[in-house]
């Protein structure tokens, strides 16, 4: 079996490959734009994006959409991660979040699969908080300040196997293969 992802975002491709690869199923890009509707749940923006694609696409294609909620920043910046990533990026982040304590955030991934002509969703969370400082020099985007509860790591420090097990994208994309598998077997 073989899914297409939707996505400008080389890393998150082979995140999700690498996922997927224990199911039997392979992962493509599909190199197409992705229509991002403005709402504070990924959950929307990634629905949102796949009922335009799935009519021209079909079926197997998958759009994600991740989000980084910080509740000490009343959850910016949620889907706007990839906005404040680019303009004042993880020193400006951690600037913003001097002098704060309660440093707990969560990622979450939406990943909407196109199947028999409906959408499908599926979501993972993973709690955690932001460091003072960048760790680490895997992986990418909030790697670097992110780590999940229970860890000492950042994700940026962690080996690839050990992000793929604890990660959002990592739960997201299991429960997808999980269903995918048996609904086809
Ligand atoms: P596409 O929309 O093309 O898939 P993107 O990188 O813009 O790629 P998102 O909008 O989903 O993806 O991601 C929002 C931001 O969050 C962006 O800056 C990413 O680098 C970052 N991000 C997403 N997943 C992440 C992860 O697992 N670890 C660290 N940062 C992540
Ligand atoms: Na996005």
């Amino acid at each position: 079996m073989k899914i297409r992802v939707v996505t400008g975002n080389p890393h998150k491709l082979l995140e999700i490959s690498k996922i997927l690869a224990p199911f039997g199923i392979s992962v493509e890009r599909l190199d197409v734009k992705k229509i991002e509707i403005q709402d504070d749940d990924v959950i929307n923006i990634a629905k949102n994006a796949a009922e335009i694609l799935c009519p021209i696409y079909g079926d197997f294609i998958v759009v994600e959409d991740t989000g980084l909620y910080i509740g000490a920043l009343g959850g910016f910046p949620g889907p706007y991660a990839e906005y404040v990533y680019r303009t004042i990026g993880l020193k400006g982040l951690l600037k913003l979040m001097e002098g704060i304590v309660d440093r707990r955030a969560v990622f979450k991934c939406a990943a909407a699969i196109c199947v028999e002509g409906t959408v499908h969703i599926f979501i993972g969370e993973t709690q955690g908080y932001i460091t003072r400082e960048p760790r680490g020099n895997r992986g990418f985007g909030y790697d670097p300040v992110f780590v999940p509860e229970g860890e000492t790591l950042t994700y940026a420090e962690m080996d690839e196997e050990t992000k793929n097990k604890v990660s959002h994208r990592a739960k997201a994309f299991t429960a997808l293969g999980n269903w995918l598998i048996s609904k086809f077997k």
